[in-house]
């Protein structure tokens, strides 16, 4: 009789670990990267752009978006991953692979570096970003910055947290004692002139603002307090995904720049701690800087 040993079966079919949860993984690979990447400020030899001289790509950030592919895969082997070096530029590309990914029960939404100026640049305000969308929901996300060694880890349903004490988002509801991000990504057609007419009309308003670099970061620290809201028009959803868990997971919300819910296709954000929500989503669309007016 030509029986079958199932132990013999399973040596022979491709080795998979399976013994880590998505979290872990996307510590891992997040912290990994992370120390690659740090490691190599400083010494981009291959400088690239992409749409225009403002939006950059190099060697580094194709190389630890393909190891964060192969550390996930290696886990993972059946799940889909959208990276942002693996998407063609330009929005319409980026809506078109988005939904695609859409249809996988486990898509990993992947930036390598955000903020890959400031990497150019030497401007120590970069990180990794790794979110996971599980049947449609944000599930795990985690932002590293290498810089300051910091690792933001948000799991739904279970809190939000760095280095393991429970991150907060903070509790002012005056907008001129809050401290708001923004940013510019390189679109100049676009996106900045929306960046701008919200920036001239919340300026003047509030305590300050820090256009740091990177949408990932920003999130990160709205999510910890640092900054009390965020937000930014033109993005794509590897810059946000992971740190719209981690504000949520925090205690804050999130929408787009009319006041909708956040959705993985979202591209112009408004992150905050809740008191101080409304105030930027109604300056933003008095000073016609929420991206939809066109
Ligand atoms: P990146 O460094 O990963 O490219 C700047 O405030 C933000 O815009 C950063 O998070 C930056 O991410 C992002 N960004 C840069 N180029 C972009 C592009 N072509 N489309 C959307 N966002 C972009
Ligand atoms: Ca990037």
């Amino acid at each position: 009789m030509n029986s079958v040993n199932p132990e013999n079966r399973k040596e022979r079919e491709p080795y998979v670990v399976t013994s880590k949860g998505y979290t872990a993984v996307a510590i891992n690979a997040a912290a990994k990267a992370g120390e690659w990447i740090k490691s190599r400020q400083g010494q981009v030899k291959e400088l690239g752009s992409k749409t225009s001289a403002q939006d950059l790509v190099t060697e580094v950030d194709k190389g630890v978006e393909q190891m964060i592919r192969r550390l996930i895969l290696t886990h993972y082997p059946d799940h889909a991953i959208l990276g942002e070096e693996g998407v063609e530029p330009g929005a319409d590309n980026v809506a078109f692979a988005l939904e695609e990914a859409r249809k996988h029960d486990y898509l990993w939404i992947v930036d390598p570096i955000d903020g890959t100026t400031n990497f150019v640049h030497g401007f120590p305000f970069y990180c990794v970003s790794i979110a996971l969308v599980a049947s449609g929901e944000l599930t795990v996300g985690v932002i590293y910055d290498p810089i300051r060694d910091e690792m933001f880890v948000a799991e739904k349903g279970k809190g939000a947290y760095m280095h393991g004490i429970p991150a907060a988002v903070s509790a002012e509801r005056e907008p001129g004692s809050s401290l708001i991000a923004m940013g510019f990504p390189p679109d100049r057609v676009f996106a900045q002139p929306a960046n701008m007419a919200g920036l001239q009309q919340i300026l003047p308003q509030v305590r300050g603002i820090r256009a740091g670099g990177s949408a990932a970061l920003h999130l990160a620290y709205v999510a910890i307090g640092r900054v009390d809201g965020y937000w930014e028009v033109g993005l794509s959803p590897w810059d946000c995904a992971a740190g719209v868990l981690l504000v949520q997971e925090s205690g804050g919300r999130v929408t787009d720049t009319l006041g909708k819910p956040y959705d993985i296709g979202t591209r112009h954000v408004v992150a905050s701690n809740g008191g101080i929500h409304d105030f930027l989503v109604t300056s933003l669309g008095e000073a016609k800087g929420t991206g939809f007016e066109s």
